[in-house]
């Protein structure tokens, strides 16, 4: 599970026109000058890159120009891309999980030895209304399939009509496990379910869709805690992982959002969806300053395999149109 740096390039395409094809495409043509630098900073602004970041990157370059009034378009870019790795440091969630190596104690008892994991690693996906988190529960259920890892999706939006035949089918296309029960159903209870079932079936990963819900709706976010509660009476360290999806096009406002489901639910990450539909892809990197979770996963198109572990260095590089 490594960030593929051309599907950054390519998810990233229109940040990456905005930012390197105007700047660094550019300054690849001719030295920095004034006019280029100024350039450079509204494109870093209109990206959403933010006023902090930008002005560390232009003063780095600006730096490096009154050392060196040759510096050429190729090495600011360098420059700005490690300012980013700087102040995207221990931004990358990494998700563990799932079945010890065989070998380990007990594996002479499992299947292929392979040692099934004592519970299932519990992943569970919230957020605002169309954000991503259905598409996200069944792209990931396939990248970590892809991995050699067991899955098991749970339908817990029991809310929107047609959300759990959503899934469904997702889960016939990509071949994945899935409990779900009918519109209308206790989506707790299908978490508890979904959690039974993967535990018998030795998965390493539950994976909980949820339905969408305004932050702002507490009756909304008491189903949540419900959910919550109902899995921890089956492990009472699940779920292991609340990711809030965010739509990576809205910029500030995800912002607030996370912080009030923070607040309330206790998120342990984020997965940023639908960068490859906006030129403000800059807006990870305000999302990070200000809240401090962890990045775990970006959706960078429609298709199973646009769905990336977010990797610092690859996104710094993309954006700037370097190579990896
Ligand atoms: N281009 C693009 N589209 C995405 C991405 N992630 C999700 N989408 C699309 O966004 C739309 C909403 O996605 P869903 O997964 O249904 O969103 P949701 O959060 O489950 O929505 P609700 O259940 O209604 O709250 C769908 O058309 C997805 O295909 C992405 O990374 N890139
Ligand atoms: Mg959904």
């Amino acid at each position: 599970m490594f960030g593929l740096f051309k599907k950054f390039k390519s998810g990233l395409a229109k940040t990456v026109a905005a930012i390197a094809a105007k700047t660094h495409g550019l300054f690849g043509g001719r030295k920095i000058d004034a006019a280029s630098l100024e350039e450079l900073e509204e494109a870093l602004y209109t990206a959403d890159f933010g006023v902090e970041t930008t002005a560390e990157i232009l003063k780095e370059i600006k730096e490096a120009y009154r050392q060196d009034p040759g510096l050429q378009g190729k090495q600011a870019a360098e420059l700005g891309a490690a300012v980013l790795r700087r102040v995207l440091a221990g931004s990358e969630g990494v998700l563990a999980g799932g079945a010890r190596p065989p070998g380990a104690l007990g594996s002479e008892n499992a299947p292929g030895g392979r040692v099934p994991p004592s519970n299932p690693t519990v992943i569970a996906l919230i957020g605002v209304n169309g954000s991503g988190k259905t598409t996200t529960s069944a792209k990931l259920g396939w990248l970590l399939k892809q991995d050699g890892r067991g899955v098991t999706l749970a339908a817990c939006d029991t809310f929107r009509a047609a959300a759990v035949e959503q899934l469904k089918s997702w889960a016939t296309r990509l071949d994945l496990e899935i409990v779900a029960s009918h519109t209308g159903a206790d989506s707790a209870a299908v978490a508890f379910d979904a959690w039974q079932a993967a535990k018998a079936r030795h998965r390493d990963f539950l994976i909980v869709d949820t339905a969408g819900r305004l932050h702002t709706k507490s009756n909304l976010m008491d189903e949540l805690a419900k959910i919550r509660r109902v899995l921890q009476k089956n492990d009472p360290t699940a779920p292991h992982h609340a990711w809030l999806v965010v739509d990576g096009s809205l910029g500030s406002n995800s912002i607030e959002q996370a912080r009030v489901f923070h607040k309330s639910f206790g998120l342990t990450g984020l997965v940023v969806t639908k960068l490859d539909g906006t030129s403000r892809g800059g807006a990870i990197v305000g999302i990070w300053r200000e809240l401090r979770l962890p990045i775990y996963f970006l959706g960078l198109g429609e298709q199973p395999e646009d769905l990336q572990p977010f990797n610092a260095a690859n996104y710094a590089r993309a954006v700037f149109g370097l190579d990896d």
